[in-house]
């Protein structure tokens, strides 16, 4: 009964371009830009519908409530009285990127056998640092069945970023995998956002088996290149590991411990030779969804902009001619997304359980995104330029929209 459900976050109404992460090399490009909300949500709607009509179960989670007063009153200041900066971190939509709200371990990889997950702290970014108590209450609330363990947040200032830096190795969905954490060590001039002493502390929690759990460190070449998630350089899926050479900060080393745990393991490496760190980054090739598909064989679930990127479209595309993993390349829409540096794998967290233990007003099918959209056409703001977060006005029409899709859902507890 254990399968692999995407929950994808809803891209809230308040989606805005205000350059907020450093390291982000699309967040900082894209600074003062104007949003669109209503497309972006409908982009993401749509990417929920093409991995359903792929026959994967899909899930969702809702945006929180923006701007933040309760985190501005705790800074002493208010929604009108804010400094500019603080207004935009409470404002940001950053809950979207659901692959950071947690990490999760499945019931077979736990010694007591149930699912776990940690709701990720996101101290290193201060407009991240403020999603978590609204994404626990919620992952409260869908994971409240006795299957999972929910957990408070990692304390600071061990920074942890959640699923986006946690990989699993398994020759199915519902055997017991081999977790990997991979961390990163700050010194450079962009932040590792992962803490090796957040990771353990995870790994205790889910009570993982020591010898089915690595801890490895990311290159500071990917983390300077703009790889501020393990994620944008690498993704793993049943026994395949989909990875730039770049990756890991001592890639020989990294590649016998994961073959040492899991020999089954394939690695599919794309060496820089064929696809250099900065295409990789800008495409976004592997912040994609190695998904398996249903009728057999692995899909990748990836952005348009890979297919626009030359070298790396000319890598898929030989490595579906040959005899690799990857049978299938299908690729979404998240410009919207993408233009703050979160891709179709960011925009999801992924779960391993019995869908009949997790609260179903959290599932979708057809009919329901159906009526998620129908609210964000109606509600969610056309556009968002930056000095519109200044607006009373646009704050309350922001509210009143997540109020709307709350209830459509029957979510308004968690307003
Ligand atoms: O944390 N962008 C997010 C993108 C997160 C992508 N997630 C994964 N790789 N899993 C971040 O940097 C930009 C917000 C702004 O600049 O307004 C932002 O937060």
């Amino acid at each position: 009964m254990l399968t692999e459900i995407n929950f994808d976050g809803i891209i809230g109404p308040s989606h805005n371009y205000a350059g907020l992460s450093r390291g982000n090399i699309a967040s900082a490009s894209n600074a003062g830009d104007v949003s669109q909300p209503r497309a972006a949500a409908l982009q993401g709607i749509d990417k929920m519908r093409h991995n359903l009509a792929l026959g994967l179960p899909q899930g969702f989670f809702m945006p929180l409530d923006r701007p933040d007063t309760r985190w501005l009153e705790t800074l002493g200041t208010t929604e009108e009285g804010a400094e500019a900066h603080l207004r935009a971190q409470a404002w940001s939509a950053s809950s979207m990127w659901a692959a950071n709200a947690a990490t999760v371990s499945p019931a077979p990889d736990s010694a007591d056998g149930k699912c776990h997950l940690t709701v990720a702290n996101l101290v290193t970014m201060p407009h991240r640092s403020h999603e978590w108590p609204g994404t626990l209450a919620q992952l409260r609330l869908a994971f409240a069945n006795p299957a999972f363990a929910v957990h408070a947040p990692i304390p600071a200032p061990f920074g942890d970023e959640g699923a986006a830096n946690h990989m699993r190795l398994c020759s199915g969905h519902d055997a017991a995998g081999v977790e990997i954490f991979v961390y990163g060590l700050s010194g450079g001039r962009f932040p590792a956002r992962q803490h090796l002493d957040a990771s353990k502390a995870i790994a205790r929690h889910h009570r993982l088996d020591p010898a089915r759990t690595l801890f490895i460190r990311q290159s500071d070449t990917a983390i300077q290149g703009g790889a501020f998630h393990n994620d944008v350089v690498a993704v793993a899926n049943e026994h395949v590991l989909f990875t730039h050479e770049t990756a890991f900060e001592d890639r020989e080393a990294a590649h016998a411990e994961i073959r040492a745990a899991f020999p089954a393991v394939e690695i599919v490496e794309v060496p820089t030779s064929a696809v250099t760190l900065p295409d990789a980054i800008k495409s976004y090739l592997f912040n994609a969804q190695l998904v398996s598909l249903p009728e057999g064989g692995m899909g990748l679930v990836l952005p348009t902009e890979a297919q626009d990127t030359p070298a790396v479209w000319t890598w898929l595309e030989a490595h579906v001619a040959g005899n690799g993993p990857i049978r299938k390349l299908l690729p979404v829409n998240v410009r919207q997304s993408m233009a703050n540096g979160g891709g179709p794998a960011c925009l999801r967290l992924r779960i391993v359980a019995d869908p009949a233990t997790v609260d179903p007003r959290f599932i979708a099918d057809a009919a329901k995104l159906d009526r998620i959209a129908a609210v964000v056409a109606k509600h969610w703001p056309e556009a968002i330029a930056p000095g519109d977060l200044a607006s009373a006005t646009l704050a309350g029409e922001v509210r009143k929209a997540r109020a709307a899709l709350l209830e459509a859902l029957d979510l308004s507890i968690l307003a």
